[in-house]
């Protein structure tokens, strides 16, 4: 009877084994698991483990935002749904990284709206120089139903947008003191590629070089680049300030993080399963910003801390006419957007 009963158990556990590792063959790529039957023969609601690819380091502000999405998609599954951060672009570079999103072999990343827009063009619009005047036109713009409409654009090149985080703003920081737009011009700067970054550097007479993020800091130090542009955050971790003593705060583009998900996944879910992964998505912005907020903060004393010369302009209007013309030149791609983005100024 003991033996019987340790066969019978013995054989259940291989039959399950083998469904679990048949699911996991047929389905390795998305990573969508197979509901097992429960005992009584109901189906029992499916159990996933999906990745979700990061390039920043583990206690980086968008990565603590993406942890916290996953732990709330847990908490909102009852432990079904669970999502495994993979920090430091372990999973590639931002540009494979999406790549393998759209083919659903990676499920979920948080990327910059920057590499994106080579995927999907509306996200170039905020490449563009100048446009927001500050974080609350920013957010008052990304909360408002054309920022949502444009995460609802991204299902055409097959990804799902959840949200957006904050990435503060962009300023040059080059190896020679730069302190006006004139000590620009000729200079080698690594740009995120895309088309309106491309230019952008043109329009203020430096050539653009577009290569991963990973490979800038090596660019910097053997002198292939004469400089680059970021945000504080990625400035001090990525140990750019290190090689790129001279820092300008122009702060000419924000541009915002997406949490996203691959649409290969996200047609494979429930409905319900859908519905908590949006709603974790969206609770967890405002952690992401309050993260954001100290880290900026703490990088930029960091930074100083370190013996960085940093430029404040007194007046912008140089750097605002110069970019005009290539604004200009994208102005009827972007229209619907850009007066969107205007109108949110005074929200
Ligand atoms: C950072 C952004 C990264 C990456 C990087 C870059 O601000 O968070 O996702 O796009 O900039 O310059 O490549």
């Amino acid at each position: 009877m003991k033996i019987k009963a340790f066969t019978s158990m013995i054989a259940t556990v291989l039959v399950t084994g083998t469904i679990l590792a048949g699911c996991g063959a047929a389905d390795k790529n998305t990573g969508v698991g197979v509901a097992s039957p429960a005992p009584d023969g109901e189906q029992k609601q499916p159990t996933y483990t999906f990745r979700l690819a990061e390039s920043h380091p583990a206690d980086y502000p968008t990565t603590l935002g993406d942890k916290k999405f996953a732990e709330l998609v847990n908490q909102k599954t009852n432990g079904r749904i669970k999502i495994e951060v993979f920090p430091s672009a372990q999973l590639g570079e931002e540009k494979a990284v999406i790549e393998q999103v759209q083919l659903g072999a990676i499920e979920f990343t948080r990327v910059s709206t920057g590499p994106l827009a080579e995927f999907n063009k509306a996200f170039g619009v905020f490449s563009l120089p100048y446009i927001f005047e500050s974080e609350e036109h920013e957010w008052n713009f990304l909360n408002g139903p054309d920022a949502q409409k444009l995460l609802e654009g991204l299902s055409d090149s097959k990804f799902m947008g959840l949200s957006y985080y904050d990435s503060g703003a962009r300023s040059f920081y080059t190896r020679k003191p730069v302190t006006s737009i004139e000590d620009l011009k000729g200079m080698k700067i690594r740009v995120i590629q895309n088309k309106v970054n491309i230019d952008l550097m043109q329009a203020l007479g430096a050539s653009a070089t577009p290569m991963p993020y990973g490979d800038v800091f090596n660019a910097l130090q053997t002198g292939v680049i004469d400089g680059a542009e970021n945000n504080w955050p990625s400035f001090y971790t990525s140990k750019h300030y290190e090689q790129a003593k001279n820092l300008i705060v122009d702060a000419h583009q924000r541009v915002p993080e997406v949490l996203m998900a691959s649409k290969v996944t996200w047609d494979k879910l429930s409905d319900a399963d859908k519905q908590a992964i949006k709603e974790a998505a969206m609770e967890s912005v405002a952690y992401q910003r309050e993260q954001w907020k100290k880290f900026e903060k703490e990088a930029e004393d960091k930074v100083r801390a370190a013996g960085v010369t940093v430029t404040d302009i007194s007046d912008l209007k140089p750097w605002q006419e110069a970019v005009k013309p290539m604004i200009e030149k994208y102005r009827s791609e972007y229209k619907e957007v850009l007066d969107a983005i205007e109108n949110a100024k005074n929200m």
